[in-house]
């Protein structure tokens, strides 16, 4: 509407109004959970419509989830939702959402995420899908018999050096691949005052490291190397008991490993290995791969998450040797969203690249793979993470289920 002269709205005078904007195509956002992943993926949606312009649809942050009133509703406010609800079933049911985010503890992955696949909700659930591969299982049964669009939010698929470590294995540059060896290593607990949060309970991580780190690392293997066959590993508690965080003068008891190491064999022939760890001391969020072919390899550390170290057999012998990329060029994934060579993204950009990836494919009806994991990816997961359970407590190597 042209608005050429000046009038008085109220009592607010308005200006000379060029215009007002046409509205963006929008899609109703639902978030369960407001704490750490709630406001990663609270700012993917924020975000994403300024970078990947013009987007597929607008996020509209419809409603938020959280248990104690309070809290959720200052994340309303905070985030900028137009409604909180202290029940999650409510928030399912609200029309005006049309897809779940699921950013809950461990243990509130299935029930939220089955009860919005059966109510036609399009579901993104973070890592790991579920505490066991029974729930991982009716998880992707019940997206799948919806027809709904479903993603595990394996964050680090979107990170443009791991696109284009894809990139370069899917196209041969390091030929036949024979090893992949990754560890994914923090220290935040190694305090022994440090309380038993729910990261350190069985009943709702559903494992320790090996779930929370680990589970990032087996879809890269799996995302980058291809299908697991087999494992051997071992898992340790380094600290047994911790104070209960409701009364630490009481101390509970620690059922979750706080380290894993695993040999994996992959079913193309590679072998590899991979750890993770909570007591690595210096490590913050200390992420590597490296990935060696017949014709090179390709080593990628998150916290340097710009850079891919590549090396090539097949340059001349008298300049072989690692280079650095910056991978911060328009020919690499999504830089071309961002700034100029050179200025560097950062974590919370690979969650901004996954909204805009599964709302990208809700709209246009894309399929969320092989760049996204889905629920079968998240339960694929669950399966080696379990035969990792399996091997460490048998003391043997194990089958991961075909
Ligand atoms: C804590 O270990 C944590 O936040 C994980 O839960 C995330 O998945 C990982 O990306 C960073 O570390």
């Amino acid at each position: 509407m042209e608005m050429s002269e000046e009038k008085e709205v109220g009592f607010v005078r308005m200006g000379k109004v060029a215009g007002e904007v046409k509205e963006i195509k929008e899609i109703g956002v639902g978030l369960l959970g407001y704490a750490f992943m709630g406001k990663a993926h609270a700012n993917a949606y924020i975000k994403m419509p300024i970078f990947f312009y013009p987007p597929p649809a607008k996020p509209r942050l419809v409603a938020i989830f959280g248990r104690t009133e309070k809290a959720v509703a200052e994340a309303a406010r905070r985030y900028g939702f137009e409604k909180y609800y202290t029940d999650w079933r409510a928030l399912i049911k609200d029309g005006m959402v049309e897809l779940v985010d699921n950013g809950l503890p461990n243990n509130m992955h299935a029930p939220p995420s089955i009860e919005a696949a059966e109510n036609g909700k399009h579901i993104i659930c973070e890592k790991p899908l579920a505490t066991t591969v029974e729930e991982a299982e009716e998880m992707y049964r019940a997206a799948e018999r919806a027809r709904v669009k479903h993603m595990t939010a394996f964050n680090y698929r979107f990170v443009p050096a791991i696109g284009l470590a894809k990139k370069l294995i899917d196209e041969g540059y390091i030929g036949k691949i024979l090893q992949f060896r990754a560890v994914y290593l923090q220290e935040w607990i190694m305090d022994p005052n440090f309380p038993l949060v729910w990261r350190l309970r069985k009943d709702i991580a559903g494992a320790g490291a090996l779930g929370d780190l680990g589970s990032h690392i087996i879809d890269l293997a799996r995302f980058l190397i291809g299908e697991v066959s087999s494992v051997c590993s071992v898992t340790e508690t380094f600290i047994k008991e911790r104070p209960l965080p409701e009364d630490p003068a009481k101390k509970g008891h620690v059922d979750v490993d706080d380290a894993f190491i695993s040999l994996v064999r992959f079913k193309n022939g590679a072998i590899g290995s991979l750890e993770a760890s909570r007591f690595c001391a210096g490590r913050k969020n200390y992420q590597r791969i490296e990935i060696h072919g017949t014709e090179g390899t390709v080593c990628f550390n998150l916290e340097r998450l710009n850079e891919l170290e590549v090396y090539s057999r097949r340059d001349p012998a008298d300049r072989m040797g690692f280079k650095n990329i910056l991978v911060t060029e328009t020919v690499h994934p999504y830089i071309e969203h961002w700034w100029p060579h050179g200025h560097i993204i950062g974590w919370e950009h690979t969650f901004i690249h996954e909204i805009h990836h599964f709302i990208d494919c809700i709209v246009n009806d894309k399929p969320i793979g092989p760049i996204g994991a889905t629920f079968y990816d998240g339960l694929k997961c669950q399966e080696i993470m379990d035969a990792m359970l399996k091997s460490a407590k048998e003391g043997k190597w194990v089958n991961v289920p075909e």
